[in-house]
């Protein structure tokens, strides 16, 4: 993908907020602090396209950006932050469920892992949200530089117990050393072919 504009377009909660577009739509999810924002700011390669925090819990709203006039890019809030009020966290189950149910445009969605951690009771409510609803799914695991290369394999083995997940399903990446970045790209950009309408077969 060649990145020529970038922009903030709005953030909502509910669908009569979503922007009112026909562009194909990929979307970012996981924990709190996991690391959706700063991949996001990689991907496009802006520093802070969206904001990233060292306060967990702050992103509490879906965020839209537009790349190129061609895609748009969402910053799905994060959970599982203890200190967020119950309030907020009762938001967002129904606050993601109705996303992934009525957004049309929704073509994949780029769901993070922490190397460091096993992945909890939403990180699989998330993916089975996903199947549910039958979107796309590219499985990353971030932070991949806080872990050396001869440890990794070791270290993501709860990830692969918990998700029941192959290991060449996730893509390892770090938002240090970019690694992950093009081969993420490439996955994005397939799931957008595969959604263009094939002749009906029937
Ligand atoms: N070492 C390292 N730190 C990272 C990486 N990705 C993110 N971080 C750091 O992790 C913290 C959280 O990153 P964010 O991108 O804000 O995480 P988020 O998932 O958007 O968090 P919320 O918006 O609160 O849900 C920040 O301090 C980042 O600098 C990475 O690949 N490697
Ligand atoms: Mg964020």
């Amino acid at each position: 993908m060649h990145i020529k504009t970038t922009s903030f377009v709005k953030s909502a909660t509910k669908p009569a907020n979503y922007p009112e577009s026909s562009l194909p739509e990929v979307a970012f999810a996981g924990r709190s602090n996991v690391g959706k924002s700063s991949l996001l700011n990689v991907m496009v390669q802006r520093k802070s396209l969206v904001r990233t925090s060292s306060t967990p819990g702050r992103t509490q709203l879906i965020n839209f950006f537009d790349l190129n006039e061609e895609l748009l890019l969402v910053d799905l809030p994060g959970y599982g932050f203890a200190k967020v009020p119950m309030s907020v966290k009762k938001q967002w189950g129904p606050m993601i469920r109705t996303y992934l149910q009525s957004r049309e445009n929704l073509r994949a969605v780029v769901m993070l892992f922490d190397i460091r951690r096993v992945p909890r009771d939403e990180d699989l409510q998330m993916l089975d949200w996903l199947e549910e609803y039958g979107v796309p799914t590219i499985p990353v695991i971030t932070k991949a530089d806080k872990i050396s290369r001869n440890r990794r394999k070791q270290q993501i083995k709860p990830i692969l117990e918990a998700t029941g997940l192959p290991e060449d399903a996730f893509t390892l990446f770090s938002a240090l050393s970019k690694e992950g970045r093009d081969e993420i790209w490439e996955r994005v950009e397939m799931a957008l072919d595969d959604a263009t309408p094939l002749d009906d077969e029937d």
